[in-house]
């Protein structure tokens, strides 16, 4: 197994691609098809022009990544993944202890076939919900950041579909090209998971996105990283290297938003920063609201036998399953759920092993608090705070599904909670007055007004760099 990229290949990849012909040509046959695809629904404009961006040349920790300039559809879309390790085993579930799978076992190939699937539809579904942003970027660092997030979501769809070619024979074949025809907000061939049917019409959904949605998918990368199906796994801690820098480009985003609302705030002196060009809290509040809560469905039922059975056959297992202090298999544990109860919102206790995604989301729900502190010690100067809502709040997976919970907890009727809706959720007075922030700023080092210049730049270039060249 070679551990270096070979560039010479059509195809750059670590997995010895030229001594597997037959692969090999189905994925060359996959190639145009995807380029294909890229034209039509990536990235609209700016497709011909050079765009610095960071391509994976190894897989080591240190230095796996260089920068250069690359028109988009001239980027090297690879299959990479951490090389193998020969001893390893398998670390949860009913298989603990024995090794790992190198090919997929017949009686867990349905269960592998639709993760990899979920998994690998959501990659292209983001880049055509984020298709239209580049025409408003707030500055040329954050279109750079737009197109860096688009190629590689591109490659994390390559390393999906190299899965199902290579072992999932005719069917895995099936699903690669399905993965090119549903379409983000198809009514007819919708993708597979909610939250990636809502459009990212603007540059404050898309940090929201990229802050919330990616952050799902750190978590749901690393569970399936401890897979018990080895290329799975390994391919999955390669993209996680990846989609470091995607939740990056949220946190520091949301976080040039507050900086900036709160340099308007203190300037004129009031909350009502709407009038001087500037994204009030409320508004903030509301996008908040809304990207948090489509994401937590994205975790499926807190109580799930799906999940269970992923479990206990060691296909998924949990956030950082290695360092957690426990038997691995779940078989006597306990765990509180909430669920609806009258009017009110109650924990139950439910087995342990049924209650994985739940596991998983509570992971998620923590970290993301981590950004939400950040950005309150900046408010503090304004005697303001954002706040995560009640996991209940706005849900349409699970437990809460059905219900209507208010932010902070309380179960409504549907007619009260409906009468507040435009305070909790964006509404299309909000939507109207962000989309008419959103200008194209394209001079090296300038920021549209709504948003503060972020600290750094990129790969240690200044921020007034010239991250895509227009001309
Ligand atoms: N929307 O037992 P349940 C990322 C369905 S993001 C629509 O509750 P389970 C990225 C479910 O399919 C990470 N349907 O859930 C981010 C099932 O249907 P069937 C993507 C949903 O199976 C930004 C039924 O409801 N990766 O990488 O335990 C940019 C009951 O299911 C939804 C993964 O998700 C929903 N939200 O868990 C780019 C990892 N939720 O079987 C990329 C792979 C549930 O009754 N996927 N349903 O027809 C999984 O592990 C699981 O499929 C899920 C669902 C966690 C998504």
């Amino acid at each position: 197994m070679m551990s270096t990229i070979d560039y010479g290949e059509r195809i750059p990849n670590n997995v010895d691609l030229g001594s597997d012909r037959r692969l090999q040509r189905a994925l060359e046959s996959w190639q145009p098809k995807f380029l294909d695809w890229w034209r039509e629904l990536g990235p609209v404009g700016f497709q011909d022009r050079e765009v610095y961006l960071r391509t994976a040349v190894s897989v080591s920790a240190d230095g796996w990544a260089n920068f250069d300039y690359v028109k988009m559809p001239e980027y090297r879309w690879g299959i990479f993944l951490i090389p193998p390790d020969a001893d390893k085993t398998i670390g949860f579930g009913d298989h603990l202890g024995q090794p790992v799978w190198t090919e997929v076992p017949g009686e867990h190939r349905a269960d592998l076939r639709r993760l990899v699937v979920v998994q690998g539809d959501t990659e292209p579904a983001s880049v055509e919900q984020q298709r239209h942003l580049a025409r408003t970027a707030p500055s040329l660092i954050d279109m750079r950041n737009l197109f860096q997030v688009n190629v590689e979501e591109g490659r994390h769809l390559w390393a999906m579909v190299y899965l199902l070619h290579a072992y999932f024979g005719r069917d895995g074949r099936e699903e690669a090209e399905a993965l090119l025809t549903r379409n983000s907000g198809d009514a007819d061939r919708p993708r597979i998971l909610g939250a990636f049917n809502e459009e990212t019409p603007n540059w404050l959904a898309f940090f929201m996105f990229t802050y919330f949605t990616d952050r799902d998918g750190k978590y749901q990368l690393h569970s399936l990283a401890q897979s018990g199906f080895d290329p799975l796994a390994r391919t999955c801690q390669f993209m996680l290297m990846e989609e470091a820098h995607h939740m990056s480009v949220g946190t520091s985003g949301i976080g040039r938003v507050v900086n900036r609302t709160i340099e308007l705030m203190k300037e004129h002196d009031t909350d009502d920063i709407r009038p001087f060009g500037g994204i009030d809290l409320a508004t903030l509040q509301r996008y908040v609201n809304f990207h948090y809560t489509v994401s937590l469905d994205l975790f499926g039922s807190e109580r799930s036998t799906n999940a269970a059975n992923y479990f206990s056959s060691g296909l998924k297992g949990r956030y950082q399953e290695d360092q957690r202090d426990d038997d691995h298999r779940l078989v006597n544990g306990v765990r509180a759920v909430p669920v609806v109860e009258g009017d009110r919102v109650v924990d139950v206790e439910v087995p342990l092993l049924s209650a994985v995604n739940h596991v998983l989301q509570s992971d998620y729900v923590e970290d993301c608090q981590r950004g939400i502190d950040r950005w309150n010690k900046a408010l503090a100067a304004v005697g303001a705070e954002l706040r995560l809502p009640h996991v209940g709040f706005h849900r349409a997976v699970g437990s809460f599904a059905g219900h209507h919970v208010s932010p902070d907890g309380r179960v409504l009727s549907a007619p009260e909670w409906e009468s507040h809706r435009d305070e909790w959720l964006p509404s299309d007075d909000d939507r109207a007055f962000v989309d008419s922030l959103m200008v194209q700023i394209t001079e090296p080092g300038r920021m549209a007004g709504w948003i503060a210049p972020p600290t750094t730049g990129i790969n240690r270039q200044p921020v007034d760099y010239e991250y895509v060249r227009l001309s």
